[in-house]
Parts: structure tokens; sequence; C-alpha cells
């Protein structure tokens, strides 16, 4: 039988390996004093405006997304409910796990990686080169990189190219509710699974942890009352909960340590996620293997093995759903 090894040995890995991941964590995650997860703001912040600089138009316009990233995903969400593929292409990056940044899976624009097109669209660029990138082919600039406003734009800017322009995800007499509930999932629970696995102390970690599923659980008593957030219709606040939902029983539960319960194990928010899942176009923009492989696959200080889970069985997404 192996013994344990030696406690020199245990203390001094320990100490390295401390040191470290402190390191690593600060540049992945940047945190306030107390070891809160600290989310960098977006710096392009353009709209798609009729007598603007950035004019609607289809075929102009493409997504940078990487499929394991939701904020990415709240776009492919929106494009798709909207019917807008036709009009509005997907330009796919994958992580690269040795250089922390997105790379192209084809060259664009002679650009290999991520950092390499910021730079290209604006010299310069010291910020970190996120997705998703509301790009614009035919001045090749970035036109946004904040995904709470390019999927307000891709709701509203091009109805005339979309197959469901009808879809309407930011309507007026909703806007407030929609916002109020935003602000709120935001903080615990989109940014707040981040705040869990991102936490370098205990407290920040109990903190994330306990407002999260305060929240998950406000939230699956409102789906009690009416299939969506802010009624009987879908919103912007259901494509912005989607995504962080979706990853949620793969991903968040154990590598980010959300594991008070999973999401189908909730009465309400299990149905709530598959009722979603099942709207026409959403299933075809949702890659659970993407999503573990870049989770567990990239974040090297929380899975310095990079060995990826088999589970969970999701099956329960394609179950007859009742009408939506
Ligand atoms: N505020 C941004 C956040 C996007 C974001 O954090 N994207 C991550 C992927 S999940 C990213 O691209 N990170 C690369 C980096 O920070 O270098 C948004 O919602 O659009």
């Amino acid at each position: 039988m192996a013994g344990l090894p030696p406690g020199v040995l245990i203390r001094t890995a320990k100490q390295v390996w401390t040191t470290l991941w402190q390191t690593m964590m600060g540049q992945m995650a940047p945190t306030s004093k107390s070891g809160d997860y600290q989310r960098p703001e977006s710096e392009f912040r353009h709209r798609i405006e009729p007598a603007g600089t950035y004019p609607a138009a289809a075929h102009r316009y493409g997504l940078i997304v990487g499929m394991g990233c939701p904020w990415a995903h709240r776009t492919l969400v929106t494009r798709a409910l909207k019917g807008l593929e036709g009009a509005i292409a997907a330009i796919p990056v994958v992580p690269s796990p040795n250089e922390g940044c997105w790379v192209f899976e084809t060259p664009f624009r002679g650009c290999r990686t991520l950092p390499e097109l910021y730079r290209q669209a604006q010299p310069g660029y010291r910020g970190r080169a996120t997705v998703p990138v509301l790009w614009d082919l035919q001045t090749a600039a970035i036109v946004n990189n904040e995904s709470a406003d390019i999927i307000v734009i891709l709701d509203e800017a091009f109805n005339e190219w979309a197959t469901r322009p009808e879809v309407s995800l930011y309507p007026d007499g909703l806007r407030a509710d929609i916002d109020r509930w935003n602000d709120r999932i935001y903080h615990a629970v989109n940014n707040g699974v981040y705040r869990c696995g991102f936490a370098q102390t205990q407290a920040a970690y109990d903190r994330a942890c306990t407002e999260l599923f305060e929240t998950l659980d406000a939230i699956d008593q409102t789906l009690a009352q009416h299939p969506y957030l802010c009624g009987d219709r879908v919103t912007l606040a259901d494509v912005r909960l989607f995504t962080t939902l979706f990853r949620f029983d793969g991903v968040y539960y154990s590598l980010f340590k959300c594991n008070r319960r999973r999401i189908q194990d909730y009465a309400h928010l299990g149905p709530y996620l598959r009722r979603l899942y099942q709207r026409p176009g959403v299933a075809e923009t949702c890659d659970i293997e993407a999503v573990k492989r870049d989770y567990y696959g990239n974040l090297f200080p929380l899975n310095p093995g990079g060995i990826i889970p088999q589970g969970p069985d999701l099956g329960y997404l394609n179950a007859p759903v009742e009408a939506v």
C-alpha cells in the first residue's frame, strides 16, 4: 500500500501551489480586497442606428462567439428567437488552454487570436479580448462587446430581416419589470456563479453561494405563478437567465461549487429551462460538450488536471414539454 507523502513534501507543495493559485486566480479573476470576484467593464458600446456610423443591414454584421461562454450564448439565443440566423453570421472562436485567450477556428482578417483582432480594430487596445463581439464586416470595427447591449440591439434593429419579427423580447410595457429582474439575476445568478467559483476566500464564497440559492428559490416561486419571469411571454430577462441555467448542472454545480441543489431538482426551474430549450432554434445554440470542454479544460487553477467529467445526464431537456 502506498503511504502518505511525508509532511515536508505536503507543506512545500501546498505553499508553492497556493502562491501559484493566488497569482493565477488574480490574473483570471480580478477581486476586491475581501476576495470577491469583480468583472471588468466592457469598452465598446456603439449602437446600430439608421443614420449613425452603424446602420442596420443584412449580412453586414457578425457575432464573434465561443460556444462555452454564457455571455456570448445570450446573443445566439436572441438571434435564434428572432430568426436572424440568415442575416447575421456567427464567427466561432475556441479557447486556447495554453495562451489563455480565444483563437479563431480559421484565421479571420489575418488574425489567429481574438486579442490580435481587437488590436487591429483599435491599435493600442490593452483591455481583455472578450466574446461576444458584434463585428462590422464592412468597416472591420467592433460595434459592441457587451452582451447586455447586443441582445437589445438584436431584438430591435434587424426586424426587417428577422423570420420572427413579431417576437419582441424587450417590449415597452415590460421594461421596468425586465430591468428589475436583470439587475437581480446578473448580480446573484449570472455573475453569482462566477463569484462562487472565483472566490478566493471562504467568506466571499459563502456570501455568493447563499445569495445565489436564495435568488434561485425566489425565481422558482415566481415561476410557480407564470411560465416566464415577466408573465406569459419570453423576454430578455429569460434569455439572460437561460444561459446560466443551461450550464448549471453540468459545470457550475461541480466546478464552481454551486452544489446546494441542481436545476433539474427544482419544481419549476427545471421545467422552465426545458421550456426555453425547446423554443424553435434554441437547442441548436446549446452544446453542453463544448461548454464542459471550455470550462473544465481551460480554467486551469480550478481544475489543474484538465479532466472533463462524463455527466450529468441532461436528457430531461428533450422530454415532452407542455405547450409553450
Ligand atoms: N461583459 C461581457 C463579459 C463577457 C466575458 O466575460 N466573456 C468571457 C468568456 S465567458 C471572455 O471572453 N473572457 C476572455 C478574457 O477575459 O480574456 C459581456 O457580457 O458581454
